[in-house]
């Protein structure tokens, strides 16, 4: 690594599963969202001194780009991971709570390794000690997100009960801010374990958690 090229930290996943907005969340920055799948169709990088948060494309379904554009999409993020590999701290990556499980199902009816799950094995064979979001949690009633979030473990290959996992999977909620602490929490162990702790003053929580 070059001295004076920035680390960083990439956020990835399906589109519309809302990595713009956990971003959003987590930097205080106006990034784009939006409700139509495919917002971000090219990587977005968000200079924090010397980290950068990296937007992803997202991959699967979106509006209006063809099966093989979406294919390609798939592609460049893979390569992209490869290649950059040494200046990356860690990946986060987002899912849609209540969408997961029956995506996984109707790929895995199709006898296809779901993309989301596959995405997972990669972050972890690469290294890259991935983060689960598991947002949109406000969307599913409190007492069936245990059920739901023990569900998404097992289809990411990790046995239930999903509290076993807590340093890898997070509810969350990129909307009301549910599960922000936790999140935040989890960055700052990942920046100690790489050793650089002094980047979490990038995100605005900090300040948030250290007033109350
Ligand atoms: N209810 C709810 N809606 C959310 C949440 N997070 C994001 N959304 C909505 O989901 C939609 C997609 O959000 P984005 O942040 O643009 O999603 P993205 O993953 O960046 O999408 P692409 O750029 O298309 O890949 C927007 O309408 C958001 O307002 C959440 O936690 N709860
Ligand atoms: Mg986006």
């Amino acid at each position: 690594m070059k001295v004076g090229v920035a680390m960083e930290i990439v956020l990835v996943g399906r589109s519309n599963v809302g990595k713009s907005s956990v971003i959003r969340q987590l930097t205080g920055k106006r990034i784009p969202v939006g409700r139509r799948p495919g917002v971000t169709r090219k990587l977005l990088r968000y200079r924090h001194g010397e980290l950068d948060i990296v937007d992803m494309p997202g991959f699967g379904y979106m509006a209006g780009v063809s099966r093989a554009r979406q294919e390609e999409i798939k592609t460049e993020i893979v390569r992209y991971l490869e290649a950059r590999r040494q200046g990356i701290l860690f990946a986060i990556q987002v899912l849609d709570a209540r969408a997961f499980g029956e995506i996984v199902e109707r790929w895995e009816r199709r006898g296809q390794v779901p993309i989301d799950v596959e995405m997972f094995h990669f972050l972890q064979e690469l290294e890259l000690r991935p983060i689960v979001v598991a947002n949109k949690i406000d969307l599913i009633y409190p007492d069936e997100r245990d059920e739901v979030l023990d569900d998404i473990c097992e289809k990411l290959g990790m046995p239930f009960p999903w509290s076993q996992w807590k340093d890898i999977i997070v509810p969350f909620s990129a909307k009301t801010g549910e599960g922000l602490e936790g999140l935040v929490k989890l960055i700052c162990e990942r920046l100690i374990a790489c050793g650089k702790p002094h980047f979490i003053k990038f995100f605005k929580i900090r300040r948030k958690l250290h007033q109350r």
